[in-house]
């Protein structure tokens, strides 16, 4: 009997169909962020990255042009398994020679590249508009901005940004999520709290009364708690961006390294789907801040999966990733970050959900422990295994991305 099958058993026995389970993985999207490859540089503005994120370190190889950073995601999409999307910033518009737009006129055309890119590879793309590392950015401010000047560059960039979002769903067929994160807030105690949300409000409406198809785009608002340089005040809060989000109809986003270190990601799922047909989720990993850590095979990031996987919920939440890492080779980052986000999804799709909800209904919470706990030694590393050779993608990465790295990133320098 192969390792794969003895698995198959030994989670039949615990009532776990393991068949169910491959299937259902392979039809998971996840929408995989293109910073990772270029510390969120992109190619639109010289400014370095602001908005109160941040990446340290210094590996070397990092995409400095449109065509590294493609060769870099080809190379770490060859060894991620299942359905992707990919996730750009509007700082990633690619520009002909001596051609520039500013952000507040960008157009399709400038991302025409990145949808031959996509068709190319039979991908949906996803899209947001870029709110930092820009010299409109005045004072940590962009749509709630009290400077009219600022304030409208900003709206106008949100609008061209519904535009492109449309034109990439219509190109590439397949519906394009556009994520608003505005990182506008202030270092210390504020006079005024009330006014720059007043302020985002109305800018948020002002971008959204542009007709745009709702069938082909979903606008989501992501919300934070604070940012490096704007500890204080975040304009754009949970309350802000749940209230917006259920006033307008549009889609609420949470990133889990926008909260307070104990407050948990995994717990607002349920509360959100009761009151939302879609949600979305940025999968990070966060280190004593938002510290945009690469996603590892995490209790949160667990009970995160737990949530979408055993509330039926996988077609009704958005899955992407966002975190920076630039310690280690980036690739990797890619990698370890995407599989651990599926493996998080497998371990999930493997639990005997209706039975452990059977025990808390029941108030066996004996029961419950004891399975919960038995569970966690079951052999999941094999049923994971066979779901990469179904995939056609070898378990080691390491090594290939080693030879990627010796023949095409350390001569970039
Ligand atoms: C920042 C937000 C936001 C960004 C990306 C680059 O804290 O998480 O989503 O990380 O848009
Ligand atoms: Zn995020």
């Amino acid at each position: 009997m192969s390792r794969y099958d003895e698995a198959k058993k030994i989670y039949a026995d615990l009532g776990v169909d393991t068949e169910k389970a491959l299937d259902k993985l392979k039809d998971v999207t996840i929408s995989i962020h293109c910073w990772q490859g270029d510390d969120v540089t992109g190619f639109d503005s010289r400014a370095s990255l602001s908005g109160g994120i941040q990446t340290t370190g210094n590996y070397p190889g990092k995409a400095t042009t449109p065509e590294e950073l493609m060769a870099d995601i080809d190379k770490a999409f060859s060894l991620i398994p299942g359905k992707k999307k990919l996730n750009l910033h509007a700082s990633y518009a690619i520009f002909d020679e001596g051609e520039f737009a500013d952000r507040d006129a960008l157009q399709p055309k400038h991302f025409k590249k990145w949808v031959d890119f996509a068709k190319e590879r039979n991908m949906g793309i996803d899209f947001n508009p870029t709110y930092f590392s820009h010299a409109m950015v005045r004072d940590n401010l962009t749509l709630s901005s009290p400077d009219e000047e600022v304030r409208k560059f900003w709206v106008n960039h949100g609008i061209q940004c519904l535009k492109i979002s449309e034109y990439f769903a219509e190109e590439t067929g397949v519906p394009c999520v556009m994520n608003i994160w505005i990182p506008d807030g202030y270092k210390d105690i504020p006079a005024d709290r009330f006014a720059p949300r007043a302020r985002f409000k109305k800018s948020l409406d002002e971008i959204l009364s542009t007709p745009y198809d709702k069938s082909k785009v979903y606008v989501t608002l992501e919300s934070k708690v604070f940012g490096i340089g704007l500890e204080s005040y975040t304009v754009g809060s949970a309350e802000f961006c749940l209230s917006y989000s259920t006033q307008k109809g549009i889609t609420p986003l949470m990133d889990n390294g926008h909260y307070h270190p104990t407050e948990l990601v995994s717990d607002k799922i349920s509360s959100l789907l009761l009151f939302n047909e879609k949600i979305a989720l940025h999968v990070t990993r966060g280190v004593r801040w938002d510290s945009d850590h690469v996603v590892i095979l995490d209790d949160e990031t667990k009970e995160i999966a737990k949530e979408i996987v055993c509330n039926d919920a996988l077609d009704r939440v958005f899955i992407a990733t966002d975190y920076f890492d630039a310690s280690i080779n980036r690739l990797s980052a890619w990698v370890t970050g995407l599989r651990n986000v599926q493996k998080a999804l497998l371990n999930a799709l493997l639990l005997p959900a209706d039975e452990m909800k059977k025990l808390q209904n029941d108030n066996d919470f004996t029961a419950l422990m004891c399975l919960q706990e038995e569970i966690k030694t079951a052999p999941f590393g094999d049923i994971w295994a066979e779901y990469l050779v179904r995939e056609g993608i070898e378990k080691d990465y390491l090594s290939q991305i080693k030879e990627y790295e010796e023949k095409v990133l350390v001569k970039r320098v």
